[in-house]
């Protein structure tokens, strides 16, 4: 779906999409302890390497 709308920006609670070089705010709150994983949506993204953890203690 991106993919065929380029330009396309939206955001929701649990997610942000910007053009390259733009920077942007997403707040997730976490309310246990743990490793969790996050990843580009955007298609191709993940495999390419566009991943992440966020260790929560
Ligand atoms: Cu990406």
């Amino acid at each position: 779906m991106m993919k065929n709308t380029p330009g396309m920006k939206h955001a929701e609670p649990n997610m942000i999409s910007l053009d390259a070089g733009k920077n942007g705010e997403l707040i997730w709150q976490f309310t246990q302890a743990g490793t969790v994983d996050f990843a580009c949506l955007v298609a191709g993204h993940m495999e390419a390497g566009m991943i992440g953890k966020v260790n929560v203690h």
